[in-house]
């Protein structure tokens, strides 16, 4: 692809744990494919995870553990920029800015803000309730124009055009208006519970696979794996056990449905979940020894995450000083 041609992709991820196996294949995986294609930008969404009461020691260590793992599931930083969040502050000064553009009636109808706040009903925050507007200025900033995003995130992409749209009628053409980029990958659901998704944050860890799990309690967590009583391996309505299974399997050894049902056929689920198990493991190998050395090397890691940081800030506040001139404030 030509250089002036590319696109502008960004994508985050939060540090709320160790990413899943669901993370990994549902977007960090493609996100390290597509920063062939895209000039991209790949932040720890460390500011959101904010929206969740955090134990700041371990919320600092689990921040850098979770840099590490965006390169170690192959985001390169001299391809990409791989930045954390709060290292660029911009993030937060336009988010005010936008918070000030966005209607209470908007952020109220944003499902993910019921969920959350049905969750943790002890902390329901007023972060909780305008992340959405952190999100339009996580990606407006970087005049991105597409963004890798789930089903569960349409929505709040959908206010960050809204508001982007809004702000430009009123002072002019500021920011590009970003399209969702749906070619992620697949949805993985609990192994515990294959009708809710696989997430970091989910009490039972028999119901998702992290990637740095050990490849023994990888294949025990797939021998346990939610089922039916039927003995077909095949991708049917009604299997949502099996289907996630299929799903898993067809993502990691590059087979087609039919082909992994051909494979299996007159053979028990006993067999397919070993397989499953194995075949998951073994992808993840590499992921997780380069993990530990990126974690041998810290100095390179802050080295990376520094960089990164310059790198988004300068054009972050490209686009911050364009607003605030917009809005009417005042140059120092
Ligand atoms: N189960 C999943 N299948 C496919 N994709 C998934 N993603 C998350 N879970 C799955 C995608 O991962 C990216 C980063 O997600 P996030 O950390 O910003 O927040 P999340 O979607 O809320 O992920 P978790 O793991 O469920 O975190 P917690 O437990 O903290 O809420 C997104 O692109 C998301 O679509």
């Amino acid at each position: 692809m030509e250089e002036q041609k590319k696109k502008v992709i960004l994508s985050g991820i939060q540090p709320t744990g160790i990413f899943t196996l669901g993370n990994y294949l549902g977007a960090v995986r493609n996100w390290a494919k597509m920063q062939e294609d895209f000039h991209s930008a790949y932040m720890i969404a460390d500011l959101h995870a904010l929206t969740v009461r955090q134990e700041p020691a371990d919320f600092r260590k689990r921040i850098l553990s979770c840099y590490a793992l965006l390169l170690a599931c192959g985001v390169d930083p001299e391809k990409s920029i791989a930045f954390i969040q709060s290292h660029v502050p911009a993030h937060s000064q336009l988010s005010w800015v936008l918070s000030c553009n966005t209607q209470f009636g908007e952020l109220s109808r944003m499902t993910q803000f019921k969920d959350k706040a049905a969750q943790h009903a002890d902390n329901i925050n007023a972060g909780l309730f305008t992340y959405p507007s952190l999100m339009a200025a996580d990606i407006l900033l970087y005049q991105a124009d597409l963004v890798p995003v789930g089903v569960d995130q349409k929505q709040h992409l959908e206010l960050t055009r809204d508001i982007a749209n809004r702000f430009n009628g009123v002072y002019g053409n500021t920011f590009t208006i970003p399209e969702a980029y749906t070619a992620q990958g697949a949805k993985i659901m609990s192994l515990a519970d294959p009708t809710k998704k696989m997430s970091k944050s989910d009490p039972n860890p028999n119901g998702c696979i992290l990637i740095l799990d050990e490849p023994g309690a990888i294949v025990k967590k797939f021998k346990r794996a939610v089922t039916d009583s039927d003995m077909e391996v095949c991708y049917r309505e009604g299997k949502d056990g099996i289907n996630n299974l299929m799903t898993i399997y067809s993502a990691v050894t590059g087979l087609s449905m039919d082909q992994i049902t051909a494979d299996f056929a007159g053979k028990g689920y006993g067999d397919f979940k070993a397989a499953v198990g194995e075949a998951v493991a073994e992808h993840l190998r590499p992921v997780r020894e380069r993990y530990n050395d990126l974690m041998n090397n810290k100095d390179y890691l802050v080295e990376c995450y520094r960089k990164g940081a310059e790198q988004a800030e300068r054009i972050a506040r490209r686009t911050l000083d364009k607003v605030y001139k917009k809005v009417g404030l005042l140059a120092k």
